[in-house]
C-alpha cells in the first residue's frame, strides 16, 4: 500500500465510512483504543486528498481548502505528524495541502477520510513502509473512524485487547469482504455546518456520564456479531435493521448523557419518519446517524432514486447526495 518515496512528497486520496455498528467511546484517550468493535462500509463520496511535503522549514504549514489552519486544527495534525516522525526516526517539518469534497465535521465523516489521507501520505512521504494494518493503527491515533478508511468495503475495526503497546498492536481494521453486496447509501444533507460539539468530547461526556452507556456497549458487541454473521451472508435487511437499531441505541446514550447531547433535529426525525413510511410500503430502506443531524439511508440500489427522491419531497430543508462502495485509501501517482 505504501512504498519509500525518495523526494519525501506524496499525495493520498480517501473516502469517508458510514459505521452500521458504531465506535462510541474510548477504553484509553491516548491511544484512541476505543471500548467496543465497529463495523462500517466505505463510501465512493466526499473525498479528502492530502499532499505531504517535508520540508527543512521551521514549522509544519498546514492548508485546508485553500485557507492556513490554525489553532486546535492545526495542533491536531501537528501532533499526528510528530506520531509519524516519532516512528520515522525524522524530525523535518511538513507542508501539509488538504482538499475536501465534502462538509467538514458535520457528521459526515471528514475526520475519517482526512486522516487515513493523511496517514496515507505522511507515512510515506517519511519513508515508513507500512502495511495495510499497520497504516489502520496509525490512522486510528489522528481519529478513530480513520482506521476504518485506510480499506474499502465492509470493514471491521477490532476494539483490540488491553491498554497501551498491547492495545495499540491490537486495534486495528481490516476488511471482511461482502464482495456481492452492493447497496446505495442515500445520505440526507439537513445540515452541512460544523457541530458544536465534537464527537470527542461528546463520546467522552456519554461513556462518563450516562446509565445507557453500559447497557448499549454490551447490546453493540452482540449487533456487532451478529453484523458480521449478516454481511458475510449478504442479507441487505438484517445489516440494515441491525445498523438502525445500533445508531439509534447510541444516540440513546447520549441524550441520558448528563446533560444530554442532542445531534438529531426535527429535520432528522423528519427523515427518519420518510424511512419508516418507505418500509411501510415495502421498501428497503433503514436509517443510521453519526455525530450531526444528517441521515444517511441504506437501500438496494434499485431503489436508490425513489429513497432519495422520497426523502427529497420533506422539503427544501433537506438535499441528497447518493453513495456507494468505496475503495480504501491510495496513493495517487506524483
Ligand atoms: C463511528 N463516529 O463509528 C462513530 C459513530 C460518530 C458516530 O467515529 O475522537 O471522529 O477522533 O476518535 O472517529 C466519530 O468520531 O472520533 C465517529 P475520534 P471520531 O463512525
Amino acid at each position: 500500500m505504501t512504498s519509500t518515496s525518495a523526494t519525501g512528497e506524496a499525495t493520498a486520496l480517501a473516502y469517508p465510512n458510514i459505521a452500521l455498528v458504531k465506535y462510541w467511546g474510548k477504553r484509553d484517550e491516548t491511544m484512541f483504543l476505543p471500548v467496543t468493535s465497529s463495523l462500517s462500509m466505505t463510501l465512493d463520496i466526499f473525498a479528502t486528498t492530502t499532499t505531504v511535503r517535508v520540508t527543512d522549514g521551521p514549522a509544519d504549514e498546514i492548508e485546508f481548502n485553500g485557507t492556513a489552519a490554525t489553532g486546535s486544527a492545526h495542533t491536531r495534525i501537528e501532533r499526528f505528524l510528530d506520531l509519524v516522525r516519532a516512528k520515522a526516526g525524522r524530525t523535518e517539518r511538513a507542508t501539509v495541502v488538504t482538499v475536501n469534497d465534502g462538509p467538514t465535521g458535520a457528521g459526515l465523516a471528514s475526520s475519517a477520510s482526512g486522516f487515513a489521507a493523511l496517514a496515507t501520505a505522511a507515512a510515506t512521504a517519511y519513508g515508513l513502509d507500512l502495511d495495510g494494518r499497520a497504516l489502520s493503527r496509525l490512522a486510528r491515533r489522528g481519529s478513530g473512524s480513520a482506521s476504518r478508511s485506510i480499506f474499502g468495503g465492509f470493514v471491521v475495526w477490532h476494539a483490540g485487547e488491553g491498554d497501551g503497546e498491547a492495545g495499540d498492536l491490537s486495534s486495528y481494521a481490516e476488511p471482511i469482504g461482502g464482495d456481492e453486496l452492493d447497496p446505495a447509501l442515500v445520505v440526507a444533507v439537513v445540515n452541512q455546518t460544523a457541530k458544536t460539539v465534537s464527537s470527542r468530547d461528546a463520546m467522552r461526556a456519554t461513556t462518563q456520564t450516562s446509565p445507557f452507556y453500559r447497557p448499549w456497549a454490551e447490546s453493540s458487541m452482540l449487533d456487532f456479531d451478529e453484523m458480521r454473521r449478516a454481511v458475510a451472508r449478504g442479507d441487505l435487511a438484517a445489516i440494515g435493521e441491525i445498523a438502525e437499531r445500533n445508531a439509534l441505541g447510541m444516540h440513546a446514550t447520549m441524550l441520558t448523557a448528563r446533560p444530554g447531547i442532542r445531534y438529531l433535529s426535527p429535520h432528522s426525525l423528519a427523515v427518519l419518519d420518510a424511512v419508516q413510511a418507505l418500509r411501510a410500503d415495502g421498501v428497503l430502506a433503514y436509517a443510521t446517524i453519526d455525530a450531526g443531524p444528517n441521515v444517511k439511508v441504506l437501500c438496494t440500489r434499485a431503489d436508490a432514486a425513489r429513497v432519495a427522491a422520497t426523502v427529497e419531497s420533506l422539503g427544501d430543508f433537506v438535499t441528497t447526495r447518493t453513495a456507494h462502495i468505496g475503495p480504501g485509501a491510495t496513493l495517487l501517482p506524483d
